[in-house]
């Protein structure tokens, strides 16, 4: 089995095109497991029947922690670009999170602010790691920025909890914001 491109696959029917699959993310972005094995194997984009074990199975050998699967239901931890908006309980985030990205954008969210862009929410990491590891996808050399996360929930701007690693959040505007010197 081709873990990589199930585990691609999964993240595209729940994050981005559910209804290709005839499926409906509930408002917190569950879909029953039974259905959803049922919506992959109708794609028939794989040489054999595709069980809950395999579901288990991406889950454990992805080094990212992207899917949930709780009460026999499964969804994305984050990511979401469908036009309902996934529900998020607000939470109190720490001190300082950050954000990886390329220089070439560094401007424009210097001037706007992080904006979310395609996704529901705006992405941040934890940690400076896990920041250059999401940098990266766009620049060999990224920019780290530091967001003052507690700063900006005091003045209203909502923080979500993704996974351990990754945090949710409303635009951040740009007096939150600060380049990581290294
Ligand atoms: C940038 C991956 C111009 C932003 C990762 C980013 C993450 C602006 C890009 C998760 C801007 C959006 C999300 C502004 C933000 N002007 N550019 N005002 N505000 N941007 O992919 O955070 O592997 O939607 O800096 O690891 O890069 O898929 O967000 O470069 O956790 O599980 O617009 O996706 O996880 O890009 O990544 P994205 P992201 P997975």
């Amino acid at each position: 089995m081709d873990y990589i491109k199930l585990s691609k696959e999964i993240s595209f029917a729940l994050r981005h095109k559910p209804w290709q699959y005839e499926l409906e993310l509930d408002r917190e972005g569950f879909v029953p497991i039974d259905q959803f094995l049922f919506a992959l194997n109708e794609t028939k984009h794989y040489p054999k029947q595709i069980e809950k074990e395999d579901l288990f199975k991406v889950i454990e050998i992805s080094e990212k922690k992207r899917l949930e699967i709780k009460d026999g239901k499964i969804r994305a931890l984050y990511g979401h670009t469908i036009p309902m908006l996934i529900e998020k309980d607000p939470m109190s985030p720490p001190e300082l999170l950050y954000h990886g990205t390329s220089h070439n954008v560094l401007d424009s969210i210097l001037k706007a602010g992080l904006q979310q862009m395609k996704r529901q929410y705006v992405h941040l990491s934890m940690d400076i790691e896990t920041a250059k590891q999401v940098g990266k996808r766009r620049d060999t050399n990224p920019v780290i920025l530091v967001i003052y996360a507690q700063k900006a929930d005091k003045n209203g701007i909502r923080f979500y909890k993704g996974n351990d690693k990754v945090w949710l959040s409303n635009p951040i505007p740009p007096q939150y914001i600060e380049i990581l010197r290294k």
